[in-house]
């Protein structure tokens, strides 16, 4: 059977973000891969898809999870990643207010130590409150920080725009949330 949409960006995200090796695949350090060679290595693996399969989950994911090369041969997870990768994103004077969605279970550790990146390489943050709620929703009932990001930039934390619009920094220390 071949394998569906939904399916092939779960499998997407699992091996450009967390386990390339589970199909033999290595990023490069900026985390971007060949697409002929994931293809091979997918299908190798028992994961069969095409280019413009792999093409059309591109262009529709919600979340624009996956950016390509400018000649389009090349793909990579536009951020989330738990493998080493450095994107080569220049940092960026955020908006004065980012969010973070989580888990009312987590919010006493985070109050306490702040937010940390967990199994990510670092801690992901949201333009609108909206994104923040539905981020937060997949871990449970949801919570809301407002993150002073201006207070942070002013005290030379540095920030970083994915190409999918999703802010990145390493940690958020307690005393820059509310
Ligand atoms: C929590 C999704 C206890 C943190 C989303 C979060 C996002 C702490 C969880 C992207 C903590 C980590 C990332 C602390 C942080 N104590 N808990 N000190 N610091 N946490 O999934 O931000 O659909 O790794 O609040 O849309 O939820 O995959 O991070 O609840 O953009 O494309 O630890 O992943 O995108 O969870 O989500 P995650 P996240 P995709």
């Amino acid at each position: 059977m071949p394998i569906d949409d939904i399916q092939l960006s779960k499998f997407l995200s699992l091996v450009l973000r967390h386990k390339p090796d589970a199909i033999g695949l290595v990023l490069d350090p900026q985390g971007w891969v060949g697409i002929s060679e994931l293809i091979v290595k997918a299908s190798a693996a028992g994961t069969k898809f095409g280019r413009d399969d792999l093409l059309r989950v591109v262009a529709e994911s919600d979340k624009k999870r996956f950016s390509l090369s400018p000649q389009a041969d090349r793909i990579r997870a536009a951020q989330g990643h738990s493998v080493s990768v450095e994107l080569g994103l220049a940092a960026q004077e955020p908006p004065s207010i980012l969010y973070h969605g989580t888990a009312t279970r987590f919010v006493e550790a985070i109050l306490s130590e702040g937010l940390k990146p967990q199994a990510r390489q670092q801690v992901h943050l949201s333009f609108d409150e909206a994104t923040a709620q539905r981020v937060g929703q997949r871990h449970g009932k949801p919570h809301i920080f407002k993150v002073d990001a201006g207070g942070m930039h002013a005290k030379g934390y540095k920030f970083f725009r994915a190409d999918n619009g999703v802010w990145l920094t390493d940690q958020v220390p307690p005393e820059f949330l509310a």
